[in-house]
């Protein structure tokens, strides 16, 4: 009995725009720091870079994070989820290069085709918080910080070795290392000696390790402890003065309990005493080896498929445990940024010693004996626990003993100490490019390195400045900048023309939304109050050892200042996967896919729905143009219903009919409420899919009331709203609703009413028949009892007494075995 189509047919593009606008004139998505009885909710996706158009991977990325914010909303939260833009950054800087384009200009221009597209999407943005880093109302607090970090020793300026991409024209942070290449520009990363500034992220290095009370999923975790990679050992230092007069080399080592079988120390290529140590015959060989090793990335030199490598210097130290005189070496595997850039070698207990010592022609002495060890020549090296010998006092124990028992000898002899050291490196913050932070410093050849006062705060990035591919920075070239007088005595100085790693931008970002407008602090301290941390934070992976470390780091040393009185950032993180396209990563050059002609065609919420519904969000999904039909058939079929007439059902519907209904009502919300907080939007789909069926089979059938209809129409696109919004609202408002239905909340379900079969259970005590109770066919042991427990005639026999037993004869009946209560 279904009746013609006395509606208009379902057409995106004469919906969604129209609510858009509707939505921003009504504020409907605005934030406020407080609402009576609402706690507050701060929602966040890791802001976007401005690069050209907002791809489809930025769609898979923000639209079902913007559906779980809005699914938040609609359970009662007091949601902020505001929106920005990562500004500044070298793409904009080449395309300045390039194409002769302004970066501010371009940007810009970017800026505002993501902002739009942002809206197109149907994202449920609080736009008056929206910021860019490129603005100099945010990175004057860039400055600020940098200042602060300066004056508390957070922030120092290092000579050093850094990493240097020499297609970039810039240093990188380690963490921009990937296996020895750009991470940018995969542009193989050379090692360069320039004065730096850093951030010293490794003072909070043990704290970083901590991921108490923190919703973040292990791989994160996993992935940061490793980065951060901290191993406790031993330093202890081996004596030159025979060739360096007062100088010593110091080694790091995890196996102490190995000292006395050291035959060689080796140096890392750039350690400050080869120089000193090599002897004039071996020259010009320690020269060549120090002068390849500089041409290898860290990667290869550390490989552990490659054989070691080294060459003598004909200098030679003295183990201090058993005054031995060894020969140090130079070997490219010792890295010079780990440890102390020197290791004593011990060939019977380290695989590439071993082949190192053979190859050489070094002694071979075991230290920690296997079991059963003949004393005989080893056929590789030993590596596991063992009994010390050949090691004076200490033979006998056993390995584990001995290090314990060494360490202490040597901190009682003062010859070394234990030591925790880390793989984690100071953040290097320092970037030879223009578009970027100017890090306010000034450098006067009286007063030295001056920070530039608060009060002239912020250093402008000048515009309108020349670009030439000669990989300067036109701020190196421009003297209107570069020029300046010393704050402190007023002579002529010169202005530091690097620039902030972008990443600095983006480590304290979510503070900022709290408080965008203030221009007398980077962010008021209640509001961000109101709002921290971050509840759930979503994003991908590949920010594991990158921007989710900084930030981390960051929310602590603002903390120490004063600044926060948390101590994480982002209290639950989600990690989307990653949208493919025939098997691959969909890229703007190699496997495009704009998404705009998909919206034109389709709508922002066909392609919403789409997205959430290709698989588990976490896992990723594989594109298919084909799929998209699905979607947009489904939307079609709830437009339809929904706008059934409702006057051909009459004001009761048959008892099997509205029960049925019901129960898909009730099941259908229950799966759907469990699988949106989890952000499995494929499997809620599935269910309003099911659901939206029973609802036109219930309506066809023509057995079911007017009302349960309507309801179940309400309950319909109540579900649909956080994921499709436009339609769901247009649907609400055609079915006689006023008031946006994005401030509505979800329907709920009784559990009762979810369970297809009921049984009847006889309920007694101490044997007796007291009651029956209704429940379903698949309860539990502890309900039935609890149910039983509740039963109105139950509840009157146990009064007064304290519960024996409690019997459950399955599908039978309920026991309980009481005696009076003293
Ligand atoms: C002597 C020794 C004997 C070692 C032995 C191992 C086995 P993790 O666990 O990563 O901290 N090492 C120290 N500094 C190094 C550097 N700058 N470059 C390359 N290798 C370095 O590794 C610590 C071990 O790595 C140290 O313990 C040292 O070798 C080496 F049977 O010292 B061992
Ligand atoms: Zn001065």
């Amino acid at each position: 009995m279904t009746t013609g189509n006395d509606f208009d047919r379902y057409t995106p593009s004469e919906i969604e725009k129209k609510w858009q606008e509707k939505w921003e004139a009504d504020g409907v998505y605005k934030a406020v720091d407080k609402v009576e009885g609402k706690e507050n909710y701060f929602h966040l996706t890791m802001f976007p870079y401005p690069s050209g158009d907002l791809h489809i991977g930025h769609w898979y990325q923000y639209a079902p994070s913007d559906a779980h914010a809005r699914f938040k909303r609609m359970q009662g939260y007091n949601v902020m989820q505001p929106q920005g833009f990562d500004s500044f950054g070298l793409p904009a800087e080449n395309a300045a290069i390039e194409n002769g384009e302004d970066p501010r200009k371009w940007t810009n221009i970017n800026i505002n085709n993501f902002r739009r597209q942002f809206r197109e999407m149907g994202g449920a943005y609080d736009w008056d918080r929206e910021l860019a880093t490129s603005d100099p109302e945010y990175y004057k607090w860039n400055q600020y910080f940098f200042l602060k970090f300066y004056k508390n020793g957070i922030a120092y300026r290092e000579h050093g070795l850094a990493n240097w991409c020499p297609k970039d024209q810039t240093t990188l942070a380690n963490e921009q290392v990937k296996d020895g290449l750009c991470e940018r520009c995969d542009t193989v990363v050379v090692k360069r000696a320039l004065p730096q500034w850093f951030f010293a992220i490794t003072k909070y290095a043990d704290e970083l390790l901590n991921f108490d009370q923190m919703d973040w999923p292990e791989q994160i975790k996993t992935m940061q402890t490793n980065w951060i990679g901290r191993s406790t050992g031993t330093t202890i230092g081996f004596d030159v003065s025979e060739f360096a007069p007062g100088e010593k080399i110091e080694t790091f080592t995890t196996r102490i309990d190995t000292v006395y079988g050291v035959t060689f120390v080796v140096l890392a290529p750039e350690h400050p005493l080869v120089e000193k140590l090599t002897q004039p015959s071996h020259k010009a060989a320690v020269e060549e080896y120090v002068e390849q090793a500089s041409r290898q990335t860290e990667i290869d030199r550390t490989s552990t498929e490659r054989e070691k490598t080294g060459v003598e210097t004909g200098a030679y130290c003295i183990n201090p445990l058993n005054g031995e005189r060894v020969p140090v070496l130079v070997g490219d595997y010792v890295l010079a940024t780990y440890g102390t850039g020197a290791v004593m070698g011990v060939p019977a207990h380290d695989a590439r010693d071993f082949v190192f010592a053979k190859k050489y022609g070094l002694e071979i002495r075991v230290v920690v004996a296997p079991p059963n060890w003949d004393g005989g020549e080893l056929e590789e090296a030993w590596i596991p626990v063992g009994t010390q010998v050949n090691s004076g006092e200490f033979d006998g124990m056993s390995s584990t003993e001995g290090k314990e028992a060494i360490a202490d000898k040597i901190e009682a002899e003062n010859i070394g100490t234990r030591t925790i050291t880390y793989h984690l490196r100071d953040w290097l913050i320092s970037r030879q490019r223009y578009w970027g932070t100017p890090i306010p410093i000034i450098y006067c050849d009286d007063c030295g390195t001056v920070p530039v006062p608060e009060q002239d705060l912020p250093v402008i990035l000048p515009d309108n400045l020349k670009f030439e591919a000669d990989g300067k920075s036109p701020l190196t070239k421009d003297p209107d900048f570069l020029n300046t007088s010393c704050p402190n005595c007023g002579k002529d100085a010169k202005r530091e023309t690097d620039t902030l790693d972008t990443f600095v931008c983006s480590s304290w970002y979510h503070l900022r939304f709290a408080s965008p407008k203030h221009a007398e602090v980077p962010f008021d301290k209640d509001e961000i109050n109101a709002w921290s941390p971050v509840h759930s934070y979503i994003g991908g992976r590949e920010h594991a050892v990158m921007h989710l470390l900084y930030s981390r780091f960051f929310n602590k040393a603002l903390r120490d200042l004063g600044f926060v009185d948390f101590d994480e950032p982002y209290a639950k993180l989600t990690n989307q996967g990653m949208l493919i396209k025939n098997g691959k990563k969909i890229s703007k050059r190699s496997n495009p896919l704009n998404p705009d002609p998909v919206v034109e065609q389709h709508g922002a919420d066909t392609l919403r729905l789409y997205l959430m519904f290709l698989g588990p969000w976490d896992q990723g999904g594989d594109w298919s143009d084909s799929g998209i039909n699905g979607i947009r058939r489904w939307l079609t079929r709830i437009w339809d219903i929904s706008q059934r007439d409702v006057s051909v059902l009459g004001e009761t519907g048959s008892d099997e009919a509205e029960k049925s209904l019901e129960r898909a009502a009730h099941v259908a919300t229950k799966r759907i409420l469990a699988d949106m907080e989890v952000f499995k939007f494929n499997t809620s789909i599935a269910a309003l899919m099911e659901y939206t069926s029973e609802l036109i089979r219930s309506y066809d059938s023509g057995d079911i009331s007017a009302s349960s209809f309507r309801s179940s129409v309400e309950r319909l696109l109540l579900h649909v709203a956080p994921m499709a919004p436009h339609v769901a609202e247009e649907l609400w408002q055609r079915t006689g609703h006023t008031g946006s239905i994005h401030l509505e909340l979800l329907p709920t379900f009784d559990e009762s009413l979810t369970v297809s079969d009921t049984i009847t259970l006889a309920v007694q005590v101490q044997g007796k028949l007291r009651d029956q109770i209704e429940v379903a066919a698949d309860i539990s042991q502890d309900d039935a009892i609890a149910q039983a427990k509740a039963a109105p005639n139950v509840a009157r026999h146990l009064e007064g007494m304290a519960i024996v037993k409690e019997i459950y004869v399955p599908g039978r009946l309920v026991n309980i075995v009481v005696r009076p209560a003293n």
